[in-house]
């Protein structure tokens, strides 16, 4: 069997009915292969995945251990499908996640049996440790999981409870803190799950006593932070308003996020990192609902994302960023009924996605962003939930 992946080429990896998957060509979906290890046992349980100079490197198990979800690496080959390591020893999962490849390193989270902590790893059991600073200290719970120019920024707490945000190299020299104090919301000191990488900055939801949970930046080349726009000014019942800024996607040089205030319920924004910069870009549904945004997902100059208008249900749409240049793609299920998409997926200039038009159930979907090329694949049945 051919190798099925390269970085650079990427082919697009789904976990179909808990089988890792690879679809040789987005445009061939019935050209699937399913992964088995050198005893032909099934990869199963597969959650992540991150690709490294040619190999896939995935939380998962096989069909002999199936609970028992470690670090695998695989080359598309039975035999160059193996675990990296036992991290939680025997049978139980050490559930590696947040897997992120800098060079020849793949950074993630698992638990040994002590705690999620941050783990780095070459693809050997013996280069496969809990990362540390030069003090030895380890990072619990951590999140984020942000590159920029091959470091890898990170959330984790103190033993005060309290959030931080950390960046490492790899070294244990160049683990640092970056800020401490970080939270999450007025209720918890742990930081948000959300770091965005755009360009040389670093974005995040902070809150603060002064202003809500408002939008932050780190600066990476100044190593400068700081808030970026107080979104949600004033206060209610004696609580500053926060505009709970999330769901970051990068375009570009801009930063996408929903975001709301007392003028607009959650809505589409985006940002260059300057105040003046940071703005609304379309109230999609007027008024003190909230247009449900989600699902965004970076394609060219473009950002799709589904949306409730209030009058067309929650639909496929498109953003380059303007107000004028924010549209429905396609009304899938015709009036007010929701075609819901979700899982979407950019492969090359197309969108992939699942969507219920109303009389197929949910079936796979393609959108060049016009309504004509916005059209069910064929009919496939992806799992058992179509
Ligand atoms: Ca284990
Ligand atoms: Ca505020
Ligand atoms: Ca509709």
């Amino acid at each position: 069997m051919e190798p099925t992946w390269n970085t650079r080429t990427p082919k697009r990896i789904k976990n179909q009915d808990n089988r890792l998957i690879a679809l040789t060509q987005a445009s061939q979906v019935s050209n699937v292969i399913q992964l088995v290890d050198n005893d032909d046992n099934s990869i199963v349980n597969t959650g992540e995945h991150t690709a490294v100079n040619g190999s896939l490197f995935f939380s998962g198990a096989n069909s002999e251990n199936p609970n028992d979800t470690e670090l695998w690496k695989s080359d598309g080959t039975p035999e160059g499908t193996v675990r990296v390591k036992d991290i939680n020893p025997g049978s139980n999962a050490s559930n590696p996640s947040h897997l992120t490849a800098i060079g020849s390193t793949v950074y993630f989270a698992a638990n040994d049996g002590n705690g999620n902590k941050l783990w780095k790893s070459d693809g050997t059991d013996s280069g496969t440790v809990v990362a540390e600073d030069d003090n030895s200290r380890t990072f619990a719970d951590p999140k984020g999981f942000a590159v920029i120019d091959s470091t890898l920024y990170f959330t984790t707490y103190d033993e005060d409870n309290l959030g931080e945000l950390w960046k490492t190299d790899g070294s244990s020299s160049g683990t640092a803190l970056i800020k401490a104090g970080i939270a999450g919301s007025p209720n918890s000191p742990r930081p948000t799950n959300e770091l965005k990488a755009v360009g040389s900055e670093l974005y995040f939801a902070n809150y603060t006593d002064e202003l809500g949970l408002e939008l932050w930046k780190h600066d990476s080349e100044s190593g400068n932070t700081g808030i970026v726009k107080d979104i949600a000014p004033g206060e209610s019942y004696g609580i500053k308003n926060g505009s709970y800024p999330g769901r970051f996607t990068a375009n570009g040089s801009t930063l996408y996020f929903v975001a709301e205030n007392s003028t607009y319920a959650g809505e589409l924004w985006k940002s260059d990192g300057t105040e003046a910069g940071t703005i609304l870009v379309k109230d999609i549904r007027p008024g003190s609902a909230h247009s449900n945004m989600s699902n965004l997902t970076s394609i060219g100059s473009d950002i799709y994302f589904t949306a409730d208008d209030g009058l067309k249900g929650t639909e496929l749409w498109k953003s380059d960023g303007t107000e004028a240049g924010t549209i429905l793609v396609k009304d899938i299920r015709p009036g007010s009924l929701s075609s819901s998409p979700n899982s979407l997926a950019a492969f090359g200039s197309t969108l992939y996605f699942r969507a219920n038009d109303g009389s197929n159930g949910f079936e796979l979907w393609t959108s060049d962003g016009t309504p004509k090329d916005t059209n069910l694949l064929k009919y496939i049945r992806l799992g058992s939930s179509s």
